[in-house]
């Protein structure tokens, strides 16, 4: 935190190109320059002419969640792109689908469970993911100790698999066949196990149905893991009191990415283990949560695939476009052609299949923007870079991964530094970019608009007949609030809306910011407790076990069945020091050795006579990379991993010390044209691959 602080190289005001080179500029002077550039293209070639592209600190910081949706509805335009799409989205669509919103997802219990199932995970280096809590190595060896069993499932022996009880290599791209394995075990040994979820689950018969083909023995062939042990492991699930499976980025990120989120859920429900203590439980969240809204049990359902990408006719998906479609959108002359792009915390050249190419598109904008605290590989090309804050000069509360918290809790963190002199919050940045698309000039007036999104926000709550406030006087509301403003207001109606709140007076006792400002350490709301119906929001009011969009994606995974390919695979990998692209520029997270090296299982490395330290040239259908080689059989043989986020040798960027760690872009070998078709999301795990020495 301190040396991010502290870097020299983080971005501190405005630059505006001026021939050809990112220059100091006013805010005055960069917002005139966003007006005087981006208007007349939105006016000649439409709103859909303006891309978006969201990174992950998106998602993480208030004040760019709250406002970047503010933003992205002022501008109307359907070229909205996010990391989303290199992530969960597959979970989204598969929780949406089974429960009924875009962020139904099941976390595991784990303070409570005896065992846990874990695929494609790394919490040793990730701490989590789609499962927030502090410590969670900690918390996860505190299984061990109560003497319950974690079992991973992953290509690489990771840490997390060290120190698990059990851990079995699976060939990449292959969890959906071991998971319907599983599956087929509980019906052939009438192991399923319904319970309390029975009356609240449609689709039952059908899932047995689908599962028929994929035998222990089938599924074996193609995973990797022998058919006893699928036996035993669905035996073992059924047997344990608390139990819970968990996927996270490798079961995600694949082939299968969907098919495979969704049969986690699946063997979390027909094992009796879903909306159990110790099992897999749905978090009531403080604020925001799409499953504590509306009425309780029944909902519209999740609504996806709405309209197509202009070139490649892939789906939308709630709200966006999959991020590996965005080279060829802004490529491809005609009507809709992307021809400027706004960057909001994100580094897709880095992040995102195909890395060159989009490299190349980026390049060929008639205008782009980037919201950034660092001018790296994406935001170089940038003809306006407005820098967001130091993290100690934000306040934080976050609110998205609270939605997945392992328990119920909130937590606010007031700034610690004052914002200096000369720069200011993003969430005013963002109202004035808001202003300008919604053709008020660059210097709209950002109070009034503030005003405004929260007046609506409140409108919207006295207006649902679902909302602890329905009814009440909008204006007595906005008065409340005073005088807090930007997202600290926001939040505030949040919680005092939420499931916990005070209502505006109607539970005196609930939830407001005040309290949680008077709670430095947070507010424990307590363990997660069983929702199941009230959580749904499906359209019937059911689980919907074999949700039809689901089950037709199932065909193409029998037809995979028979597969063998045995050629090399690509998967990645993350390190407790680094994160994503951009913690890259601090000392203290690059000394010590390299991170960025290709692992080659020992029979690899002596075939294609590679040893530690030796530079490998890896080559995929989109692109060619050069890696040292770390020889270890922590690799599952046949499978090589590099890390992603790295490369930072890109000519205009100022990271003085990642230059110094450049490392390889591992997403020049991520195919952009290989989807999940559910989803949209990237396939970037079981990238085939071709390895060879590099020339010297
Ligand atoms: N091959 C491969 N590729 C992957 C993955 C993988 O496992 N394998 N993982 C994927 C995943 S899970 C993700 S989430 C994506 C991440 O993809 P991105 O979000 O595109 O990339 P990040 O590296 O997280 O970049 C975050 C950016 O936000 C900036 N930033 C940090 N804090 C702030 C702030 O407060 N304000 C502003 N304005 N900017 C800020 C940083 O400088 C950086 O440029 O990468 C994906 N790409
Ligand atoms: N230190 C650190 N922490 C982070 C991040 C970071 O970059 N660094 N990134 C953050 C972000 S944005 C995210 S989304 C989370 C991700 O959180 P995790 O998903 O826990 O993170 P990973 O370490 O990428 O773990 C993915 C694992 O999947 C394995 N894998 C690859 N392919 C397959 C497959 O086909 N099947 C199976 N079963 N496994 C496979 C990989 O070998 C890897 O060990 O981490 C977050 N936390
Ligand atoms: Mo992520």
């Amino acid at each position: 935190m301190k040396e991010l602080d502290a870097d020299p190289d983080r971005v501190r005001m405005p630059l505006v190109r001026r021939n050809g080179t990112l220059a100091p500029a006013t805010w005055d002077e960069a917002f005139a320059e966003i007006e005087r550039r981006l208007m007349p293209i939105v006016r000649e070639h439409g709103r859909n002419a303006v891309a978006v592209y969201l990174g992950n600190p998106s998602a993480h910081s208030l004040a760019l969640g709250m406002y970047g949706q503010v933003f992205l509805r002022a501008l109307g335009s359907r070229n909205i792109y996010s990391a989303s799409t290199v992530d969960q989205m597959p979970k989204q669509v598969s929780g949406g689908l089974m429960f009924g919103t875009v962020l139904s997802v099941p976390v595991p219990d784990l303070d409570r469970t005896d065992y846990l199932l874990m695929l494609g995970a790394n919490p040793f280096e990730s701490n989590g993911s789609l499962m927030t809590a502090p410590d969670v190595p900690g918390r996860l060896r505190a299984i061990r100790e109560r003497g319950g069993k974690v079992v991973v499932i992953d290509p690489r022996r990771t840490r997390t698999a060290t120190a698990a009880t059990e851990h079995h290599f699976i060939r990449p791209g292959t969890d959906a066949y071991f998971l319907f394995g599983l599956v087929h075990v509980l019906f052939a040994e009438r192991l399923v196990r319904l319970g309390k979820l029975r009356e609240h689950t449609a689709g039952v018969e059908e899932v047995e149905r689908l599962a028929q083909p994929f035998t222990p023995d089938a599924v074996a062939a193609r995973t990797g893991i022998a058919a006893g042990v699928v036996r035993r492991l669905a035996r073992e699930l059924v047997a344990a009191p608390r139990a819970a499976v968990y996927g996270r980025i490798g079961t995600c990120t694949q082939e299968f990415g969907t098919l495979a989120s969704w049969l986690v859920d699946v063997v979390n429900v027909l094992s009796g283990h879903l909306d159990e203590p110790g099992g897999a439980m749905f978090t009531r969240a403080a604020a925001g949560s799409p499953h504590t809204r509306g009425t309780p049990g029944r909902g519209k359902g999740v609504r996806f695939g709405r309209w197509q990408s202009r070139v490649r006719g892939a789906p939308e998906i709630f709200g966006e476009l999959p991020a590996a479609c965005l080279a060829e959108e802004i490529e491809t002359p005609g009507d809709g052609q992307i021809r400027a792009l706004v960057t909001i915390a994100g580094n897709p050249i880095l992040s995102t299949p195909n890395g060159a190419r989009l490299d190349r598109a980026v390049a060929s904008l008639d205008f782009m923007v980037s919201l950034d605290i660092y001018v790296n590989e994406t935001t170089r090309h940038a003809d306006v870079v407005l820098p967001g804050l130091s993290p100690l000069e934000q306040s934080h509360c976050d609110v998205v991964l609270r939605q997945l918290a392992i328990r119920n809790v909130v937590t606010y963190s007031p700034t610690v530094f004052p914002v200096p002199d000369g720069q200011q919050p993003e969430w005013q940045t963002l109202l004035r970019l808001a202003g300008i698309v919604a053709g008020q000039g660059p210097s709209a007036d950002t109070g009034a608009l503030d005003d405004f999104v929260v007046m609506q926000r409140i409108d919207h709550e006295v207006g649902s007949p679902a909302s602890p406030v329905h009814g009440r006087d909008g204006g007595d509301i906005l008065q409340a609030l005073a005088p807090r403003r930007g997202p600290e207001r926001i939040l505030d109606l949040m919680l005092r809306t939420g499931p916990y709140g005070d209502a505006f007076g109607a539970r005196p006792d609930g939830l407001r910011l005040g309290a949680l400002e008077a709670a430095p350490h947070g507010i424990d709301l307590g363990a997660l407790e069983p929702r199941i119906p009230e959580v749904l929001r499906t359209p019937s009011g059911k689980i919907e076990l074999a949700p039809e969009r689901l089950v037709a994606d199932v065909a193409r995974l029998q037809a995979g069945l028979p597969r063998t390919g045995n050629g090399m695979v690509l998967v990645g990998r993350r390190d407790l020091r680094s994160n994503n692209s951009w913690m890259h520029n601090l000392r203290v997270l690059v000394k010590g050795d390299a991170r960025c090296t290709l692992h080659l299982h020992p029979t690899d490395a002596a075939r294609l006579r590679l040893g530690t330290g030796d530079v490998a040239r890896v080559t995929s259908r989109a692109g060619t990379i050069d890696v040292p080689v770390e020889v270890t059989d922590a690799v599952m043989p046949g499978v090589v991993s590099v890390p992603h986020g790295w490369g930072h040798d890109a000519p205009g960027s100022r990271l003085s010390i990642a230059a110094a760690h450049a490392g390889a872009n591992s997403n020049r070998l991520a195919d952009e044209l290989a989807l999940d078709p559910l989803s949209g999301n990237a396939i970037l795990n079981g990238i085939p691959v071709t390895i060879e020495a590099a020339r010297a």
